[in-house]
């Protein structure tokens, strides 16, 4: 058990059904999209490891069976990391076509602005049978394209490089032809734009009949852009990743590909071939609302719940303010290795680099100020490495000799990872941390010791802080980073 109190007592919240929230207006929004599709929203959020891991093909090594990813109720049952954990169970019960499934999912991960370790997804699939395409003399192709032709069109241009297969990451399956892919990925592909494409116009139309000299009126006049960009799940092949421009930067709001067939054959469905996707709630909540901070979503203070309601016109956010902010940073030595004679090889170790979020974060790009490169190579919970189109995909962690980093530590407990220190400053600092990142690390150079400089970013959405609680707050964490990871503070 690795789940700390905070999250725990969050589990009842279930922010996604709470009438007039936007998260529950963001997805009947995009349910609406969606006709026909069975949708599941109070799905059990603690489910087993075969359930979020085994069912969906994790190899038993992957970094995001983790502790330092996953929160463990015990060995056996973890809070969901995404709504793919129900997908074997729902792709079972074959009661639809198309379904959908949202959730709270929950991850160990970076905080900003962007970055909760409370989050929601959406789940959507489709799939089509063999045998009734048959029935009607066409080939399965023709029956998707058929289906493709009853998406909404839009004319937005959408940055797609359009290579599908690749050999190790990405590779065609076997019971598959290219055209069936093809029609696949069409009709995955057109339902997805259609959402952000209807997003961006419902926040066009709040933004242009409110008040012209709100500042959320004239921020998101930027056009629509969004890209596909090739991405790497053990659930799909090939599978993409849609970004979507957004304050001067690129940002993913979801995955997907084509469902394994291993999947399906073992949910006792090896009739059926299609889609699958996994979307960000709060990402798409961000674009169709105006809303800064992914912290707001926990808000229940008036200022921001009352500013939501199901049944009247969309209306932008409107931020009720900007508090101050206030960094303070903190500067530890890493513990040594357990034992001196392993202090030679830092593979493993305590005391060795941490991993950046873009290549060991189970989730998207860190936020807008990545540059596009990273954003795009951001790992997949499930996926076992950043995929880059023009890279293959790294040794797994456990072989790779150039990065002896804390992704490939056994998991004692011991190994140092940045997620215990997100995770500590979210429970001493609750929702006033805003942001936590590394600006420094320094090695002794006779020492070999290792040291580390978070800057923590204090602010409160809701009030000013004083100083003598950020003073608080600060000498807290310290002393907990301390008892907790052992570390020295300089
Ligand atoms: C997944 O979770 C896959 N299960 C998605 C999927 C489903 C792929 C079905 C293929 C088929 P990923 O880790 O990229 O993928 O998360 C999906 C989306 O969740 C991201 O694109 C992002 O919009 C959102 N997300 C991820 N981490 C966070 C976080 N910490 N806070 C808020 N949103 C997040
Ligand atoms: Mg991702």
């Amino acid at each position: 058990m690795n789940t700390p109190s905070t999250i725990l007592s969050a589990i009842p919240r279930r922010l996604h059904i709470q009438p007039n929230h936007p998260l529950t207006i963001t997805r009947q929004l995009i349910e609406s999209r969606f006709p026909g599709y069975k949708t599941h929203n109070t799905l059990f959020p603690i489910v087993t490891t075969g359930q979020n891991f085994d069912s969906l093909g994790f190899p038993q090594d992957h970094v995001g069976r983790s502790r330092t990813d996953t929160y463990y109720i015990n060995k056996d049952t973890v809070l969901r990391t995404h709504t793919s954990a129900h997908q074997a169970d729902v792709f079972r019960a074959n009661e639809s076509e198309g379904y959908l499934i949202s959730a709270d999912v929950y991850r160990r991960d970076a905080i900003d602005r962007t970055h909760y370790p409370i989050f929601h997804q959406m789940e959507g699939a489709r799939t089509w049978s063999r045998q009734a395409a048959e029935k009607t003399g066409k080939s399965l192709a023709e029956v998707i394209y058929e289906d493709v032709a009853r998406i909404p069109k839009h004319n937005i241009q959408v940055e797609d490089p359009d290579t599908p297969f690749h050999a190790s990451r990405n590779p065609k399956q076997d019971p598959h032809s290219v055209e069936e892919v093809a029609a696949v990925a069409t009709h995955l592909k057109r339902s997805l734009e259609d959402v952000v494409v209807t997003i961006f116009d419902a926040a066009r139309q709040a933004s242009s009949s409110s008040d012209p000299s709100s500042p959320s009126a004239a921020a998101d006049e930027e056009p629509l852009k969004m890209r596909w960009v090739e991405a790497y799940f053990p659930f799909t092949s090939p599978s993409w990743e849609l970004e979507v421009f957004w304050q001067g930067d690129w940002l993913e709001v979801l995955g997907s590909g084509v469902v394994q067939q291993a999947i399906l054959n073992s949910a006792d469905v090896p009739d059926r071939l299609g889609w699958a996707f996994g979307l960000g709630l709060e990402r798409i909540a961000m674009l169709l609302y105006g809303i800064p901070d992914i912290r707001l979503f926990w808000s229940t203070d008036a200022r921001f719940l009352s500013q939501f309601d199901a049944d009247a016109p969309l209306k932008r956010f409107v931020p009720f303010s900007k508090y101050p902010a206030c960094f303070k940073d903190v500067s530890f030595w890493l513990p040594a290795p357990p034992s001196p004679s392993s202090s030679n090889s830092a593979a493993g170790g305590a005391g060795t680099l941490p991993p950046s979020s873009s290549s060991s974060s189970p989730s998207a790009p860190r936020a807008p100020s990545a540059p596009p490169s990273t954003t795009a190579a951001a790992a997949a919970p499930g996926s076992p490495a950043p995929a880059s189109p023009s890279s293959p995909p790294p040794p797994s962690p456990s072989s790779s000799p150039t990065a002896p980093a804390i992704a490939s530590a056994p998991l004692t407990g011991q190994a140092f990872h940045e997620n215990d220190v997100m995770e500590i400053a979210r429970d001493v600092c609750g929702d006033v941390v805003e942001d936590v990142r590394l600006v420094d690390e320094f090695v002794h150079p006779k020492s070999r010791r290792r040291s580390l400089c978070y800057r923590v970013n204090y602010r409160s959405l809701e009030r000013t802080l004083t100083n003598d609680e950020t003073n608080a707050l600060h000498q807290r964490l310290e002393q907990q980073l301390v008892e907790k990871l052992g570390v020295e503070i300089r």
